[in-house]
């Protein structure tokens, strides 16, 4: 185990990411496992910088009352202390139950993105976490690469499954692959940045924002009820297929094919979300209307742009500049069909707006 000060320090940063090929459906008796692989986007603009400090050690022979023991929060501000959530102090133990005695940590995490624009932080926020306290732990001195990539994935998923797609760090436009170990039945450790058509680096990406609300349905809960739906074996079962067809289609950037996938597959997703016990209905009015406008000017106009959306009633746009035009149209068109205003964020990583 490694000796640790207190008001030692720990950095890291890490991307949000939109999954293509979604992740839905997990073994919760089995540390978190999901019921299938996953391939996803890098969302480079929109990213989280955490920074944990040690507070305080719980063994009873150091114990004083002047140490806090339990860790603590501060998410976007410094002021504001933000209520942990269980399965964060879990991930927390967890990790220094391996590498050193138990301490309590002081996280401070910033998103360089607003929380209600269509965005997960979780993803973001989990990979950076885990980073920020390997940091601290100086991991990287004592580890291989793949051990280390190994023990974050692990730890990522602990947190959040999509943060898993946001522990690596190397490339800001990646395709990821978080898949089954071919050897190990039970190991979903292993992601991997997939090669892929250099045309994909000028793909964009922005979110039409058609509900900020907090879901009525947490990602969590989602996962939960999802093997109750008689879809879900059907998706899970053709998804390995899928993944091996997108990443043929990545590498020879058959566009077409990649609309095609995720389209599909965000269909499939939501029909398992709407046909599960408890049922979850992201896919409301708005969505449908939004979908079926886009969709009718995409096609009418041949632009190069495809949808998807997350566990939640907002839409993403994955697509190329000649379909800035049409998206600045359709933005008009979809704020008079909605009768109010509708926001767009986009992934700054590229810069500029729509
Ligand atoms: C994904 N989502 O692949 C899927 C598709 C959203 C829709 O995983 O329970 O926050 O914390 O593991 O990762 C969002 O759920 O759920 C998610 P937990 P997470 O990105």
């Amino acid at each position: 185990k490694f000796e640790i000060q207190n008001g030692d320090e720990g950095y890291s940063s890490a991307p949000s990411n939109i999954a293509l090929i979604k992740y839905w459906g997990k073994n919760l008796s089995r540390k978190q496992i999901p019921d299938n692989s996953s391939l996803s986007y890098t969302l480079g603009g929109f990213r989280s910088f955490t920074k944990v400090t040690t507070q305080g050690r719980f063994l009873p022979e150091t114990y004083e009352k002047t140490i806090p023991i339990r860790n603590k929060l501060y998410l976007n501000s410094k002021d504001i202390e933000f209520p942990i959530p269980e399965k964060m102090d879990i991930l927390i133990q967890s990790i220094f139950y391996n590498f050193a005695d138990e301490i309590t940590l002081k996280i401070e995490s910033y998103n360089n993105f607003p929380t209600a624009c269509g965005i997960a932080s979780s993803a973001s926020g989990y990979a950076a976490l885990v980073g920020a306290i390997a940091d601290l732990l100086q991991l990287k001195k004592h580890l291989s690469a793949i051990e280390l990539h190994t023990w974050l994935t692990e730890w990522a998923r602990l947190g959040s499954g999509s943060a898993t797609r946001s522990v690596i760090q190397s490339s800001e436009d990646s395709f990821i692959k978080w898949e089954l170990e071919d050897s190990c039945k039970e190991s979903f450790t292993k992601t991997s940045e997939l090669t892929f058509h250099p045309k994909w680096k000028q793909l964009e990406h922005c979110v039409f924002v058609l509900n900020a609300n907090e879901k009525k349905t947490s990602s969590s809960d989602g996962h939960k009820s999802a093997s109750t739906s008689p879809l879900h074996n059907v998706r899970v079962a053709g998804v390995s297929k899928k993944i091996a067809m997108m990443t043929k289609a990545l590498k020879e950037f058959d566009f077409d094919l990649v609309q095609q996938i995720s389209e599909e597959d965000a269909f499939a997703m939501h029909a398992v979300m709407q046909t599960g016990n408890p049922s979850a209905c992201y896919l409301d009015e708005d969505v449908s209307k939004a979908l079926a406008l886009f969709i009718q000017m995409r096609d009418s106009n041949e632009v190069l742009a495809f949808w998807t959306l997350d566990a939640g009633p907002n839409l993403h746009i994955l697509y190329y500049k000649d379909a800035k035009q049409i998206l600045t149209e359709y933005h008009v068109k979809l704020q008079e069909l909605l009768d109010r205003d509708i926001k767009i964020f986009k992934n700054a990583y590229r810069g500029g707006l729509l």
